[in-house]
């Protein structure tokens, strides 16, 4: 795994965040790194993928990055006749998803797509994910993208929602972005790391509180949201389809 020294060194100016070569390279290293509970939310997906995936179905991975949360599913779900779909945007990321999946996966089994996950058009899905993808669109389109999802599930299948948090509670908030901080130092970011790449990230990572999510995925129609997983101000959700 190579590592991630991305912002280790000064840069003059910070430029926004974005999905290209250099961090398509170091990902793996960068997102467990950045991420806490993120292994393990890619272990425990993989479970509940299991529980729901259905017969002759999809399972759509959405913002799939290099493939993690499909390669755990894969591995986990025993339904007959299941097709995964990844797609992503980033160009970097999938060309190096198709060579991961195509070492693990039937080639039959599964498609990887390039494309912008809101032009996508969902259909026969048991179980779609999207691991911290939601919080990289525009805040006024992630009800639109929720909806669009909700029409795509079957019923009975699921939405596995994981998100970076943030809260109403300035002392909540504080405490919580602190602690974050003191995982990056303990994973080997410094000072100058976390602080470049707060400012690359700003106008690119809007994430949402809580009860925002709670709102919107009821607002999509899902009629169960369950809290599953928090590791300090990162959260994962699983919303059902009646
Ligand atoms: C994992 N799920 O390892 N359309 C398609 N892809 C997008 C869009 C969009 N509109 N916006 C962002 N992305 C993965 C990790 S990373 C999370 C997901 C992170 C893609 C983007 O290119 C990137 O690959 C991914 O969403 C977000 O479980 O880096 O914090």
């Amino acid at each position: 795994m190579q590592r991630d020294s991305i912002y280790a060194l000064p840069q003059g100016q910070v430029v926004d965040f974005a999905f290209n070569e250099a961090v398509a390279d170091v990902f793996p290293d960068m997102i467990r790194r950045s991420v806490p509970g993120y292994e393990t939310i890619i272990a425990l997906l993989g479970v509940i993928a299991r529980r729901y995936a259905q017969p002759h179905s999809r399972i759509y991975d959405l913002g799939c990055s290099l493939g993690a949360s499909t390669l755990s599913m894969a591995a986990q779900v025993r339904a007959e006749d299941l097709s995964f779909v990844c797609v992503d945007n980033s160009a970097a990321m999938t060309r190096r998803c198709e060579q991961i999946l195509q070492r693990h996966l039937p080639s039959g089994q599964f498609q990887v797509e390039c494309a912008d996950i809101q032009a996508l058009t969902l259909s026969n899905a048991s179980v779609v994910v999207l691991n911290f993808t939601l919080q990289f669109l525009k805040p006024d389109e992630r009800l639109a993208m929720l909806r669009h999802i909700y029409e795509g599930l079957l019923p009975g299948g699921v939405l596995i929602l994981s998100e970076k948090l943030q809260f109403a509670d300035a002392a909540e908030q504080a405490l919580l972005t602190d602690i974050h901080l003191e995982f990056k130092r303990a994973n080997g970011y410094s000072e100058l790391e976390i602080s470049q790449k707060r400012s690359a990230l700003e106008h690119v990572l809007i994430p949402d509180t809580f009860a925002q999510h709670v709102e919107r995925l009821e607002a999509a129609g899902f009629s169960q949201v369950v809290n599953w997983f928090q590791g300090f101000n990162f959260v994962s959700l699983l919303a059902v389809k009646a």
